[in-house]
């Protein structure tokens, strides 16, 4: 048995495992992060945890909202873990300190309320997930009849969702005369600052209008460009890597080389110098965000549709297949590339090739059944704000309405040998209430799934040559199957 992971074990490391170069005694809590997922400890923990060598006002105490599976791993070893960094040339082992402590809110709403009221904490980050942000997909506005929100507007002082805790602690914040602080949307959506903001707002509006007021007026929501993938963690990275370390972590994070963070830089109560790790500040970072979620999002779940129903398990099982690069490569170089316009100096052309080399990593496991998840609340800013964009310039949109079949197509919940497809989707039971109806009909299924108002808007399905395209691939992948309906696309 291996000598579990702990603050007082770290010096019996390898030497070649770097570790905190800061006492970890000495932080205090500058930041709350909602959603402690692997996402995020391997991407903003590690921009703090290098920032704090240097300045320990900004530790981490992180949540999570639902599962206390997080907790359970990571209390009992100082909620210290691995990141291992993987691609062909091998595996880079390190360990992060920048989580001080974990909460799992469900059974811990006044520990973690009271952390977000304390008034040295000044940014409240989040990674959520899409659904987690109680909105509409299509239009960005906060869902009312949301169960959590309902919840949380009748019982604030016990929230469930990001939105409630937030607007509870700014509210019990502004009773007490300490100032706001900045909420930092980390996930992937469109203009994910004013995404937030909208949502806050109406909520704040909710609970009273003096209190929107504040929200609308006070509160910094700036945007954030995220990029570092991170496939979930299996049993095979622990035995690996706890034999690397020599000492159990029981949950490591495996990730890639690469990693970007593009910030816009409104932060009124201060932030960590972040850029010191490596992160960018900028004005506006919708060029940025436009060109990561339609060009790697995007790139990703056309993938992860086809793929899964191609019979391939990870990404880069898909990416060995030929045939795969070529529609990859045709989606970014003809569909979306024109409708990006990025800053001077941003070079597309090398950022696309690394995306293909990156989707290639074989030392990653992401399955396309994991980036499947959630598609309902994916779909409108990877595929369809570049559908709209195409059809107003009247160009074509053939391998984006691909993608979008090959949603539909999995969405049924029915794969192409007919074994069942665990499809996970806050909308998963209505719309395979939708595919049943439907049947096996092209046409049929189309057509229930484009009323479908939170993904499709009122516009999409008024335009036939969306429906008509989407309807033919679809067509397509029923009589063909997805293998053979991308071996025979057209070449770029
Ligand atoms: C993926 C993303 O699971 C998914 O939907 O597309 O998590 C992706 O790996 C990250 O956005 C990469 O930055």
């Amino acid at each position: 048995m291996l000598p579990r992971l702990s603050n007082a074990i770290t010096d019996h490391l390898p030497p070649s495992v770097r570790r905190p170069r800061y006492d970890r005694r000495a932080v205090t809590t500058g930041i709350v992060h909602l959603g402690v997922g692997a996402f995020h400890r391997a991407h903003q923990a590690v921009y703090t945890d290098d920032v704090l060598a240097q300045d320990p006002r900004w530790g981490i105490v992180a949540a999570s909202l639902r599962s206390p599976e997080t907790y359970d791993a990571l209390a009992s070893q100082d909620s210290l873990y691995t990141v291992s960094v993987r691609s062909q040339a091998g595996e880079d082992l390190r360990l992060v300190g920048a989580i001080q402590r974990i909460i799992v809110a469900p059974r811990a709403q006044d520990d973690l309320l009271d952390v977000m009221t304390d008034p040295r904490v000044r940014i409240v980050s989040l990674t959520v997930t899409e659904k987690g942000y109680c909105h509409d997909p299509a239009t960005g506005a906060l869902n009312e009849a949301h169960p959590d929100v309902v919840h949380d507007l009748t019982h604030p002082a016990i929230p469930r969702s990001a939105p409630g805790f937030i607007i509870e602690a700014l509210r019990r914040r502004q009773a007490k005369g300490v100032l706001p602080f900045t909420v930092l949307s980390c996930d992937n959506l469109p203009s994910n600052g004013q995404t937030v903001r909208q949502v806050l707002t109406r909520f704040a509006e909710l609970v009273n209008p003096d209190l929107g007021r504040f929200v609308a007026n006070e509160v910094s929501c700036p945007s954030t460009m995220v990029d570092r993938i991170v496939p979930a963690t299996t049993d095979q990275d622990r035995a690996r890597i706890g034999e690397a370390l020599g000492i159990e972590d029981a949950w490591p994070v495996v990730t890639e080389p690469f990693t970007q963070w593009v910030i816009e830089d409104r932060f009124p109560q201060g932030r960590p110098a972040w850029e010191t790790a490596g992160a960018e500040f900028v004005v506006d970072v919708e060029p940025y965000e436009h060109m990561k979620l339609r060009l790697l999002n995007g790139s990703h779940s056309t993938l992860a549709y086809l793929g899964y129903l191609a019979g391939y398990e990870t990404v880069a099982d898909t990416m060995a297949d030929p045939a795969f690069v070529r529609l990859i490569e045709g989606l970014m170089d003809v569909e979306v590339t024109p409708t990006l316009h990025m800053p001077p100096g941003a070079d597309l052309t090398s950022y696309k090739r690394a995306l293909i080399e990156r989707f290639k990593n074989p030392a990653l496991k992401h399955r396309t059944w994991q980036i499947a998840m959630d598609g309902s609340q994916k779909l409108p800013q990877r595929l369809l704000g570049t559908v709209r964009d195409r059809l107003r310039e009247g160009t074509s949109i053939a391998r984006l309405s691909l993608g979008v079949a090959a949603w539909m197509r999995y969405v049924t919940g029915v794969d192409e040998n007919g074994a069942p497809i665990d499809v996970r989707d806050p909308m998963a039971a209505r719309l395979r209430e939708l595919a049943d109806r439907a049947g096996r009909s092209a046409e049929n299924l189309a057509g229930a799934l484009f009323a479908v108002r939170e993904i499709f808007g009122d516009d999409l399905p008024q335009d036939s040559r969306f429906t008509g395209a989407v309807t033919n691939s679809l067509k397509s992948l029923y009589e063909k199957g997805a293998k053979r309906t991308v071996s025979n696309l057209p070449g770029r």
